[in-house]
């Protein structure tokens, strides 16, 4: 059944995940309300669920997003086990129950949807990365989401390039060190830009709802997987932002909070200097839209499974990125 504590230790399929979706928003209507916020490239609809215990006046909130990679499956399980536990826990988990005393959460289960489902369809495309669009006629599918927020977005690359069509048809020579980690306006790599910022319908909606939530919103967090990473901005440049310090240091707390909980070692630090440099994240976007609680956490493992990480392993990723998460919570509190 879908409330028991074995549904959130599996993965689901998107279809699997709507009816959760729609079930658990159903049943508990006093802490949870789905808020539509557009459709994908394939028209499949983007909910956030709102997970709030008092109706009336607006609190603080903290936004929580995952599955913005296709193939990072763990991404998603966490914000499912996340609201499950918030839901049917929070009586016994002093760690909720605090937690949501102050803050109500918005979390979007899955933000790449049709991505997802794609990974989902036939065992050979478990490993997509990006969105299904098309953007042009060279037969390859796919924006990296993660590099289309308006972050610097494709910062390497001169405008020209992005409009020039023949150009495009292949990579740029002199920015080829960036276009496999970086970011690429060639639609046939993996961490292709998109034609323009916000191109995707869903990057697009996201952007939009957080734009026009973005004073109640104190904190942004983003999970993918995988690695064991608590990353902060920037990742669009190795210079260090203004709050660089307070960052790095509540960065720390959150890795070993980590640490406590489940002896994981996750490593904090700046996207670019810690991993690469990478235009277009949305942390990075949502830092310089000023919510300067800004954070990617990278899941586990560090490498034996990667993205393909056993569903025994759900729950204590789960657990341990929720220590992590607490631990911003209770930064953001007190600042
Ligand atoms: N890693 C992230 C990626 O999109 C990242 C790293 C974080 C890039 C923040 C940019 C901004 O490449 C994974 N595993 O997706
Ligand atoms: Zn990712």
């Amino acid at each position: 059944p879908r409330s028991s504590s074995s549904y959130y230790e599996n993965y689901h399929s998107m279809t699997e995940i709507y009816h959760w979706m729609e079930e658990i928003v159903r049943v508990h209507s006093d802490l949870l309300e789905k808020i539509y916020i557009g459709s994908s490239y394939e028209k499949r609809p983007l909910y956030v669920l709102k997970l709030s215990k008092r109706q009336g006046n607006p609190k603080s909130a903290i936004w929580i997003d995952c599955g913005i990679h296709a193939r990072e499956w763990i991404s998603p399980a966490f914000c499912l086990w996340f609201i499950g536990h918030a839901i049917h826990l929070r009586e016994r988990d002093q760690i909720m129950t605090t937690l949501l005393e102050h803050f109500d959460f918005y979390v979007m289960p899955v933000m790449n949807v049709d991505g997802y489902e794609y990974t989902w369809s036939k065992p050979s495309n478990r490993l997509w990365r990006k969105s299904r669009s098309s953007h042009s006629n060279s037969g390859c599918i796919g924006t990296d989401m993660n590099r289309n927020f308006d972050a610097h977005w494709c910062g390497h690359f001169p405008l020209s390039f992005h409009l020039s069509p023949v150009r495009r048809d292949q990579p740029c020579s002199r920015c080829k060190h960036l276009s496999g980690r970086g970011a690429s306006p060639n639609e046939c790599y993996e961490t292709y830009c998109g034609p323009y910022p916000e191109s995707e319908p869903e990057v697009k909606a996201v952007a939009r709802f957080i734009r026009d939530h973005k004073d109640i919103i104190k904190a942004y967090i983003t999970m993918h997987s995988y690695s064991q990473l608590v990353l902060f901005p920037y990742s669009y440049t190795t210079d260090k932002s203004k709050d660089h310090d307070e960052l790095e240091s509540l960065a720390k707390k959150a890795a070993n909070a980590i640490r406590r909980t489940t002896k994981k070692i996750y490593t904090p630090g700046p996207g670019a200097r810690t991993i690469y440099l990478a235009p277009g994240g949305s942390d990075d976007w949502a830092y310089d839209l000023g919510i300067k609680y800004s954070f990617t956490i990278e899941l586990r493992d560090t490498g034996t499974y990667g993205f393909l990480l056993p569903s025994a392993q759900i729950r204590p990723t789960c657990i341990e990125a929720l220590s992590a998460v607490r631990e911003i919570a209770r930064h953001v509190l007190q600042n």
